[in-house]
């Protein structure tokens, strides 16, 4: 039987979210802080998925300079309906709550309009649309009894499609099948006239969960599916390749099959660094609601091809060198909070990846001199041909492995005299570490990482081949790092005003075996 490789959308693309219309499938991924907002993937077959655009591309969309790196765009659902394609997402403010947002577009690929704001408490907001063309909105929040109920409650209010605005009266719907352990991202589905909720519980780490209830009406009363988890791996030991699975998506295929996209990650020896992945799960609906992998009762890392897709589905491979010949970034690369044009820019002249340095921390709240994308493989070696004259030690650019609080430079600086120097750092929550430094004779170098299950080593090559230093694997990883995402390798430079600026020549990202 042919078979297809989990994940279908590996490094950090958390909270899948999935619509079909006609032979077109369309996912969105929550993308937190990093700019463009809520990437839009493209797929004919389920397994392999190309970028069409971002849902925010504009700064003027949402805010999100001020914000941590794990807060802003969380779990955006996408659906269609009538022509229009319609994204709804919450953005994480950390202590200030969250604000909700509505954008519709015509074509998927954008341009997304500017959102309309609407009124509602909580995160993880989803939309349904019934057969009579009504409009409902659902999402969770805080519940008013958490002693009584548990601490999540799944709530649902009619979105007027005319006005764009929340309308009617608010319904309370379900409080999850666990209890006590926070119901999450609802998506609602009616089959054969029955209303099934399902939601995540048990949060997005170990004990993560897929639940649900049903109603024979849209606003309920709903009960509690008694089969719930229909689908989770916190039952499963160490041995289990993958963890972590939940905040499903349900999709039904031209062929007639359902499939379902989950989060799930990737641990080794308890700890992952590539963040919440896409998998891919089938579906089978019964009397009694969706059964998930109904051979197997769990997520694989090689399952079957879905019905009526060629055998040969493979997802696309990009270049693994990016010599940043076209006018604009492509759609891997992503910066912090905001456009990072008037500090990074491609071409023209020599070509290659401009970078001006900005005294903008990469651990602040602005954005930075800073490009990134994700880390897609735990076995992989990312290069960069980077040239920059520093005349202190405080001016940096190069290479950085990073998870936010956590992360390691590879940079050429100069030391305290001016000779040029490249430096291997790691960062944690905010203190510095030198590894590892080695007197380099050119300006310009190819700054190497390697990563492997033990961890990431540095090396730079200036005619010669110096090894800096390694950092254990899990000192990026989301259990020591904290936060929603994955590792993003970056090129940046820091440095004030009169600092200059770098030129990345290429910057390559290769799997290894
Ligand atoms: C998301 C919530 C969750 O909104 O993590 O998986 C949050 N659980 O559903 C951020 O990704």
């Amino acid at each position: 039987m042919p078979t297809f490789s989990n994940p279908v959308l590996a490094g950090s693309h958390p909270d899948p979210s999935i619509c079909r219309v006609g032979e077109d499938f369309y996912l969105v991924t929550s993308s937190f802080a990093y700019y463009p907002g809520i990437p839009v993937l493209h797929s004919r077959d389920l397994v392999g998925w190309q970028p069409l655009g971002h849902v925010v591309d504009r700064p003027s969309q949402v805010p999100l300079t001020g914000l941590d790196v794990s807060d802003g765009l969380w779990a955006a659902t996408i659906r269609h309906h009538g022509g229009t394609f319609y994204v709804v997402v919450a953005l994480a403010r950390g202590r200030q709550g969250s604000t909700t947002y509505l954008f519709t577009a015509s074509d998927p690929a954008g341009p997304w309009s500017d959102p309309v704001v609407l009124e509602a408490e909580g995160i993880d907001p989803s939309l349904f649309f019934d057969d009579d063309g009504r409009c409902w909105f659902t999402a969770c929040r805080d519940a008013a009894e958490p002693e009584v109920t548990g601490p999540g409650e799944l709530w649902m209010r009619e979105l007027d499609l005319e006005s764009l605005a929340l309308t009617g009266p608010t319904h309370a719907l379900w409080y999850g099948a666990m209890r006590g352990a926070w119901v999450e991202a609802p998506h609602l589905y009616k089959r054969d006239g029955v209303y099934h909720l399902i939601g995540a519980e048990g949060g997005t780490e170990r004990h993560h969960a897929v639940t649900a209830a049903r109603a024979d009406a849209v606003t309920g009363p709903y009960s509690t599916d008694p089969r719930s988890p229909l689908l989770t791996h916190r039952h499963r030991g160490a041995a289990e390749p993958i963890h972590n699975v939940g905040h499903v998506d349900l999709v039904d295929t031209p062929a007639g099959e359902t499939w379902a996209v989950a989060l799930g990650v990737r641990p080794l020896d308890g700890t992952h660094t590539l963040g919440r992945e896409v998998f891919l799960v089938p579906v089978e609906w019964t009397a009694d609601g969706p059964v998930f992998a109904p051979d197997t009762g769990r997520v694989r890392l090689s399952e079957r091809l879905p019905a009526g897709t060629g055998a040969g589905a493979v997802a696309p491979v990009r270049p693994a060198r990016d010599d940043f010949g076209g006018t604009a970034l492509g759609p891997e690369w992503s910066s912090l909070r905001g456009p990072v044009g008037h500090l990074v820019s491609t071409g023209p002249g020599e070509g290659g990846l401009t970078i001006r340095l900005s005294p903008e921390p990469l651990t602040g709240t602005g954005t930075p001199a800073f490009v990134a994308r994700r880390q897609q493989h735990l076995r992989m070696r990312a290069r960069a041909r980077v040239r920059f004259t520093a005349t202190a030690p405080t001016q940096e650019a190069g290479l950085v492995v990073f998870q936010h609080a956590h992360h390691a430079t590879l940079a050429l600086t100069a030391d305290a005299s001016g000779v040029p120097h490249v430096v291997l750092t790691a960062h944690e929550a905010g203190s510095p570490t030198r590894l590892g430094a080695v007197a380099v004779t050119s300006d310009e170098v190819v700054l190497v990482v390697d990563s492997d299950e033990s961890g990431y080593t540095f090396h730079v090559e200036d005619g010669t081949w110096t090894t800096l230093g390694s950092i254990e694997r899990p000192f990026f990883s989301t259990e020591r790092a904290g936060g929603f995402v994955g590792v993003h390798l970056g090129l940046y430079g820091i440095g004030g005003a009169d600092a200059g600026e770098a030129h990345v020549h290429w910057f390559e990202y290769a799997p290894a075996r």
